[in-house]
């Protein structure tokens, strides 16, 4: 499954997320939300982050969202697989 970002390029918080895909060269899916209609205070968005607040970052049954531990040297690829390896990532 592909990776998907959850939020929106006007957010310092979500292009902070976006930087280290970009730096890792990482296949990632954009998903939108909409703050300015509140999206992140809808059930489905509290779901994947009960703060209610972008970025969230899904990898299969794994979520983060804590944009500011998502450090690029932190996500490395296994070798020969398109897997990421989230393991020292998990947020505080
Ligand atoms: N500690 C969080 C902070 C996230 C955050 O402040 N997100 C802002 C956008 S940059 C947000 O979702 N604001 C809307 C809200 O709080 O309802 C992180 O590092 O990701």
């Amino acid at each position: 499954m592909v990776l998907k970002l959850y939020g929106t390029p006007m957010s310092t918080c979500t292009s902070r997320v976006l930087t280290c895909l970009h730096e890792k060269s990482l296949d990632f899916e954009l998903v939108p939300v909409d703050l300015f209609a509140g999206e992140q205070k809808q059930p489905p968005f509290l779901a994947k982050n009960p703060f209610g607040q972008i970025p969230a970052l899904e990898d299969d049954d794994l979520t983060l969202f804590a944009s500011s531990s998502y450090r690029s040297e932190q996500m490395s690829m296994e070798s020969n697989s398109s897997e990421l390896s989230l393991g020292s990532v998990v947020c505080m």
